[in-house]
């Protein structure tokens, strides 16, 4: 018999599969893991898909329905193609923390390139607002200026700030989010503090490198209560950016849309030609530096 479910998480050989609130444990055929070379998972958390339960219990997927978006990253350990973070997602975050660990604008920036290139609405969370210290609130402040300015959801959060997990909760809710950051950053915690009674395990951060140890293993789709689903990911130290053409990247920057179309040349990476208008539009104070920079950066990081 086929049934309709959708995978909330997946360990390598066994994926489980949600149908009707009845959770199946099933195996995918190898068929699948052939014909998608270019991805290292063939199937995510969040996908939609058929199977065929077995008599013992267990099931078959049979099926993976065509995936409304979802969120890749470049495959690390050197292997190639790209690894999807979580599918059919109407929200994805990227969590980070103030301090412990410190902040990446490179890490927003890129998951930001990958939401606009993927066609993911994004959102940012600046989390652990009460270990702010010295200048923090001020550059919370800006960060939350500008990434409002161009059009991003950013919030500001801390698990003992109870109006800050309200406003959360209330972007989460009747939606499929997923957090994605760097481990430590509190992605586990903010989730048991939206839902409590999960439970779900937290970790230290390491004293030495104020980073965090890697406590969430895999990714897990979870239900909230008054509808919707999370998604909670493993940390990742970097997240790699996807292939990109060098000349499309300022197309997922949206304070570079409108100057680069004064670009002398069609094919301008906004970096060393003449008569470009992004390096125009940065020097007078239209574009953030530290954008520019990420922007850089990522060019540099790019292959062709
Ligand atoms: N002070 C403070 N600590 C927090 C906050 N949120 C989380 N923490 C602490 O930070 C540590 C790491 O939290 P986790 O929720 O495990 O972080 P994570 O992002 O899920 O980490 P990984 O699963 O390793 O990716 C725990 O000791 C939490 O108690 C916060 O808002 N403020
Ligand atoms: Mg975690
Ligand atoms: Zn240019």
């Amino acid at each position: 018999m086929s049934k309709k479910g959708r995978v909330i998480q997946s360990t390598g050989k066994w994926y489980k599969v949600s149908i009707d609130g009845e959770i199946i444990d099933c195996r995918l055929p190898g068929k699948f893991r052939l014909d998608k070379r270019e991805v290292t998972n063939p199937v995510a958390v969040g996908d939609h898909v058929s199977i065929k339960l077995t008599e013992d219990g267990t099931g078959t997927i049979t099926e993976i329905f065509e995936r409304k978006n979802y969120v890749p990253r470049q495959a690390t350990h050197g292997r190639r193609g790209e690894q999807i973070l979580a599918a059919n997602i109407d929200r994805a975050w990227v969590v980070q923390s103030v301090r412990q660990p410190k902040l990446s604008l490179g890490f927003i920036d890129r998951f930001l390139v990958t939401c606009e290139a993927y066609d993911v609405p994004a959102g940012i969370i600046i989390n652990k607002m009460d270990l702010a210290k010295k200048h923090d609130p001020e550059l919370v402040d800006e960060l939350i200026e500008l990434y409002t300015g161009l059009g991003y959801l950013i919030l500001s959060s801390s698990i003992y700030d109870s109006s800050s997990i309200e406003r959360l909760k209330k972007e989460l809710l009747h939606k499929t989010s997923v957090f994605i950051g760097p481990s430590g950053t509190g992605k586990t915690s903010l989730l048991n503090t939206v839902e409590p009674g999960i439970d779900l395990k937290t970790g230290e951060i390491s004293s030495y490198s104020q980073k965090g140890k890697h406590t969430t293993t895999f990714a897990r789709l979870i239900p909230i209560s008054g509808g919707g689903y999370i998604v909670d990911t493993p940390g990742i130290r970097e997240f790699g950016l996807v292939q990109i053409e060098k000349s499309e990247l300022s197309l997922y920057f949206p304070e570079m849309i409108e100057p680069r179309q004064r670009c002398k040349f069609y094919n301008c990476t906004h970096y060393h030609e003449p008569g470009c208008g992004v390096v125009q539009a940065y020097e007078d104070g239209n574009i953030d530096p530290d954008r520019y920079n990420s922007y850089l950066n990522m060019l540099e990081s790019l292959e062709n």
